[in-house]
């Protein structure tokens, strides 16, 4: 299994319950890396392009008008088989379907405002991250913890 990248976006609903960090946490939590991580308030165009597969479905005026309703957080997380593990720890679209225990499952109720966006594959993914990140924005970084966990003196260094 491969070192894989994903993107992630924090959606309006997320952000104004105040629950961005919470969602972020759990991606640390489960050991996957940021390399990727800011702010922004998409465009109507951009979103037109992002859910671009979608365009034609009744809730897709709604879904582009929700999206763009206030600052979202975005996010390129890596680890191995990311794009999958991902989007099993977000849950299925409908949060009233998805398990409790994944991100939908536990903090929304709704198929619309479902607080987290995932890339679906790899070749998705390779697609978002450009779509949403230059490459100065992404940071190849060793995870050290130990390092800054402690000082170097209190590691006997
Ligand atoms: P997902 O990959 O789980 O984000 O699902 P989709 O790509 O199928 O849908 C993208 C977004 O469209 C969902 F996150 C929310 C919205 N949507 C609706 O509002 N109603 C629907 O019936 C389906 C999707």
């Amino acid at each position: 299994m491969a070192i894989e990248r994903t993107l992630i976006i924090v959606k309006p609903d997320a952000v104004n319950r105040g629950l961005a960090g919470k969602i972020i946490s759990r991606f640390e939590e489960k050991g996957l890396k940021i390399v990727g991580l800011k702010m922004a308030w998409l465009t109507k165009d951009v979103l037109a392009e992002h859910y671009a597969h979608l365009k034609g479905k009744p809730f897709f005026p709604g879904l582009v008008e929700f999206m763009s309703s206030s600052p979202v957080v975005l996010g390129v997380l890596e680890g191995r088989n990311a794009v999958e593990v991902v989007r099993l720890m977000c849950g299925v679209t409908d949060a009233n379907k998805a398990a409790a225990g994944t991100i939908r499952g536990d903090f929304s109720m709704s198929t619309s405002c479902n607080v987290i966006h995932a890339s679906d594959s790899l070749d998705t993914a390779n697609k978002e991250i450009a779509r949403f990140f230059r490459p100065d924005e992404l940071f190849n970084y060793d995870l050290n913890s130990l390092k800054y966990l402690y000082a170097p003196d209190e590691l006997g260094r």
